[in-house]
């Protein structure tokens, strides 16, 4: 049966003419007028429920069925004649369609959407342009080892093959940037939506490209037992056997050392070896050093925890590594690495993928879930704690000097940004980075409390990503609050998606970095004497962008006025943009 039109309340929107007014207003720091949400705009998410239903048992149907049964309450994505059924289908099943700015932000949303809920992130494109816009984000979810599907329409099957108007080839174009790239046929739907989210959701995660012709999409589509009967395969990533490479006995190697540390990586994320983490590093005495998109993982206020791999301090992370004896890779993934892998130390390699990277040469290599593995050697253990607090206290009293270093006195330093929005932002708050300086300065102090609640693009490291994952994130947990620190040249990427934000009442708070410059590059520049050419930008009036997007804008060039700017941020309930005039000098001891 179909809903009559604008029966489900999430996706009515009000008359126009009968826009609520703004609540916010005393809190209010913008100017200019904002423009009210209007229900003609397409930006958001589509506004009413489809007139007629999808096709029954049509391919689009049928991967829509999926799509919810694996958890997708979002497809984010740009319209196009080619995709005009599916986005109908997925509307109809319950799925919100959300209108991005642009395809390739819609991609990085459906990744954040991902890493936020541990379920499939969808995208959605249509043939031609659509298609080819979204290739960073796809890119990005599979060296980010996130699961994404990335759809995309397709003109007709009966000129695919000698059509050339906005017709580029798919599984050519995606090969190099997906796990996989699948043609959706109607005769084989059932078995290759089947392929396309196992694929996705297996060690290593990542994308996989799905091209579906306009015709496909109302036709029957074939395979499954029973009219829209969905048999989701498992999307669990790891099971609990273990497989053990390398000479001799990894428990001998362990009980011999002395200064192990523990080196977590997304994997160990990804099986949820939190627990495990925590009772090997305190039954063991092992410090944990996490990487950037492991965050969380372990608690950063744990005794044991050692910092964070490759962000600002980093040479104080490497030289711990560097006087272990043994290192613990936890689900490390190298992509993350930043630096090249430079310590002699040996390495027990423990992840759910034997160590095909090579970038070390492990003296063991155990391989299953995580923290089964984890939970296995801990139950071995028969030793004295091999660190004391005190010892990984020295370390991270070290560390923190090392991230404070450079602060120029009496400006808003880099350092002061993170510090003030951590201290403003309540437990249980999301964080969204981009790429550059201003990422290395937050990897490392901003404290993570759990998983999955901090979202740094790590193994593409694209920029572009922080205000795209924030709406997301907001919009797959509408309980927490959501923040992103992002540079100016980041944010000047992706700003207009703010629009997104403010006409579905997302309330995001988005800290610009604003030091007018791409510095991440210009330091790099300097370093070997070059000017700064096409790494300085003019400034951009951020608090007039956020009035033209229907956000609140501020700016800040003090920590006072910082502080004042994100009281109480969390409880807003428009966006916020602050721009925070930064003095950069303090990156350059960083790097
Ligand atoms: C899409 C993309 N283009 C280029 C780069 C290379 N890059 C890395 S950091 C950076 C500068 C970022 O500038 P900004 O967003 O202002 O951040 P800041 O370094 O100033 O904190 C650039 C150009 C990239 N990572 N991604
Ligand atoms: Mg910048």
């Amino acid at each position: 049966m179909i809903p009559p039109r604008g029966a489900n309340p999430a996706q009515t929107r009000p008359p126009a003419g009968q826009t609520p007014p703004a609540r916010d207003q005393k809190n209010s720091d913008r100017t200019g007028s904002v423009p009210a949400p209007d229900p003609c705009v397409h930006n958001g998410a589509m506004a009413q429920l489809p007139e007629s239903a999808p096709v029954p048992g049509s391919t689009a149907a049928l991967l829509a069925g999926y799509l919810h049964a694996a958890g997708v309450r979002h497809v984010f994505g740009y319209p196009g004649e080619s995709v005009i059924d599916f986005m109908e289908a997925v509307t109809h099943r319950g799925i919100e369609m959300v209108s991005a700015v642009r395809e390739g932000t819609a991609a990085f949303m459906a990744e954040a959407a991902a890493m936020t809920s541990g379920n499939p992130g969808v995208c959605l494109s249509t043939l031609g342009p659509g298609s080819t816009a979204v290739l960073n984000g796809v890119a990005a979810a599979t060296l980010d080892r996130v699961p994404l599907l990335a759809i995309s329409g397709q003109i007709e099957s009966s000129r695919e093959q000698f059509f050339t108007h906005q017709v580029v080839d798919h599984g050519r174009m995606f090969a190099p940037v997906s796990k996989l790239a699948l043609r959706l046929e109607p005769a084989s739907a059932d078995v290759v939506i089947r392929k396309a989210l196992r694929t996705a959701g297996a060690e290593r995660p990542g994308a996989v490209s799905l091209t579906v012709t306009a015709d496909a999409w109302p036709a029957p589509a074939g395979g499954a037992p029973a009219e829209g009967e969905v048999r989701l395969p498992p999307m669990a990533p790891a099971a609990g056997t273990v497989d053990v490479f390398g000479e001799g006995d990894p428990l001998r190697t362990l009980a011999a050392a002395r200064r192990p540390v523990l080196l977590a990586g997304i994997a160990a994320l990804r099986c949820a070896a939190g627990p495990e983490l925590v009772r090997l590093a305190e039954r063991a005495g092992i410090p944990v050093v996490v990487s950037p998109m492991a965050k969380g993982v372990f608690p950063e206020d744990h005794p044991y925890f050692a910092g964070v791999l490759d962000m600002a301090g980093y040479r104080v992370v490497w030289d711990l590594l560097a006087g272990a004896d043994l290192i613990l890779a936890a689900g490390f993934d190298p992509v993350e690495l930043i630096s090249p892998w430079s310590v002699s130390t040996p390495v027990l390699h423990l992840d759910t993928t034997p160590n095909t990277d090579q970038v070390y040469a492990a003296a063991h290599e155990l391989v299953g879930s995580v923290g089964a593995l984890l939970g296995w050697l801990t139950a071995q253990w028969t030793g004295e704690p091999r660190w004391d607090e005190a010892a990984v206290a020295a370390h991270r009293a070290r560390l923190r000097a090392a991230w404070l270093a450079g602060r120029a006195p009496g400006r808003l330093n880099p350092s002061d940004v993170v510090t003030i929005a951590r201290e403003a932002a309540p437990p249980g708050t999301i964080l969204a980075t981009d790429v550059g300086s201003h990422k290395i300065m937050a990897g490392q102090a901003w404290q993570a409390g759990e998983p999955r609640s901090v979202l740094i693009p790590n193994g593409l490291s694209a920029m572009g990503f922080g205000v795209p994952a924030a709406i997301a994130a907001r919009l797959t947990r509408p309980d927490r609050p959501v923040l992103a620190l992002v540079g100016d040249g980041g944010f000047a990427m992706a700003a207009t998606e703010l629009r997104v934000a403010s006409s579905l009442g997302l309330p995001v708070t988005v800290v610009v970095f604003a030091d007018g410059s791409r510095n991440r590059i210009e330091l790099r520049q300097q370093s070997v004497g070059y000017p700064p050419t096409a790494t300085r930008m003019d400034g951009m009036d951020l608090v007039a962008l956020a009035g033209a997007t229907g956000c609140d804008g501020v700016r800040a060039d003090t920590p006072a006025a910082l502080e004042k700017a994100l009281a109480g941020f969390a409880a807003r309930s428009r966006p916020l943009i602050v721009e925070a005039r930064i003095d950069p000098a303090q990156y350059q001891a960083q790097f």
